[in-house]
């Protein structure tokens, strides 16, 4: 008998891939956690029904999340990564010899197992000596710093279960808090044909944390509709053409998606989507 995975979008769109195999599935006190095995892109981790990373295309998320601010920040030295309990972000951080400190806070612990297990791979830089792993509530974490990062990264799962918190304006102006002068934020959010109500509510609550936010977009073929946004921030203006381009020189050669080209103009927005942020400005 054939095994496919599904993954609901809304009552009239889901999508599927073949499984080979589960190879783990349990449930934490905090959501259902899978891992499977597909033809198409390897091993797949999914939370709550949700695809989360897979073998094969998991670069393109990683790389789009850190690289932009590692090398559009003046100086940066000390991130946070909140969520992101697989380990990707924390692996594309740690190619920025300059960060000597990251901090990953993700809620999760049996998620990092699970990962460290099965995608050694994306979760290896989890033992890093500069890296602390911090099993808790990234709500609760971000409130107790003040001033304490150059970066800080919510790499969060979708706005619905555990992830919701990371989506509040009360949390994005924690985050402003807790970052340094000059500090950035990048925050996943969402695919761009995303429902307007829900878009509109994530750009609201980061524009009530942050005076300047910019986002761009990357294409991610196991996502909901395959083109995905993230949304930088800050509380100075900042210009991703202006890019350290001598810092990304230095990690160019490890990457597999972004370029010196790629990384200012995926800011470059589509007039639909760019009208449909206007409006939550
Ligand atoms: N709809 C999927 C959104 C998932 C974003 N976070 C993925 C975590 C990968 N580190």
């Amino acid at each position: 008998m054939e095994l496919w995975f599904t993954e609901q979008e809304k009552d009239h769109i889901r999508f599927g891939l073949k499984a080979e195999k589960v190879l783990f599935n349990d449930k934490s006190e905090f959501q259902e956690i899978q891992v499977l095995e597909t033809k198409a892109y390897g091993k797949m981790l999914v939370l709550d029904g949700c695809v989360m990373t897979t073998d094969e295309d998991e670069f393109v998320y990683h790389e789009m999340i850190a690289h932009p601010a590692a090398c559009i920040h003046k100086n940066p030295k000390a991130a946070l990564v909140i969520g992101g309990g697989d380990g990707g972000t924390v692996r594309e951080l740690l190619k920025h010899k300059g960060i000597d400190k990251i901090v990953l806070c993700e809620i999760d612990g049996m998620v990092v197992d699970a990962c460290k297990k099965f995608f050694p791979q994306i979760a290896g830089g989890l033992s890093d000596k500069r890296v602390t792993v911090n099993i808790g509530d990234g709500v609760a974490y971000i409130k107790d710093h003040k001033e304490a990062f150059d970066i800080i990264i919510i790499d969060s799962t979708d706005p619905i279960g555990p992830g919701e918190g990371l989506f509040s304006g009360e949390f994005y102006q924690s985050v402003a808090r807790a970052l340094r002068p000059g500090g950035l934020m990048v925050a996943q959010s969402e695919a761009i044909w995303f429902k307007d109500d829900v878009l509109g509510r994530i750009h609201r609550n980061i524009a009530a944390g942050f005076k300047h936010k910019r986002t761009y977009l990357g294409a991610i073929p196991t996502y909901p509709r395959g083109t995905w946004s993230w949304t930088m921030a800050s509380n100075e203006p900042f210009d991703p053409k202006g890019f350290d381009k001598a810092r990304f020189a230095a990690v160019e050669s490890g990457l597999k998606y972004i370029t010196a080209d790629i990384l200012p103009g995926a800011f470059n927005l589509p007039p639909f989507f760019r009208e449909k942020l206007s409006k939550n400005d």
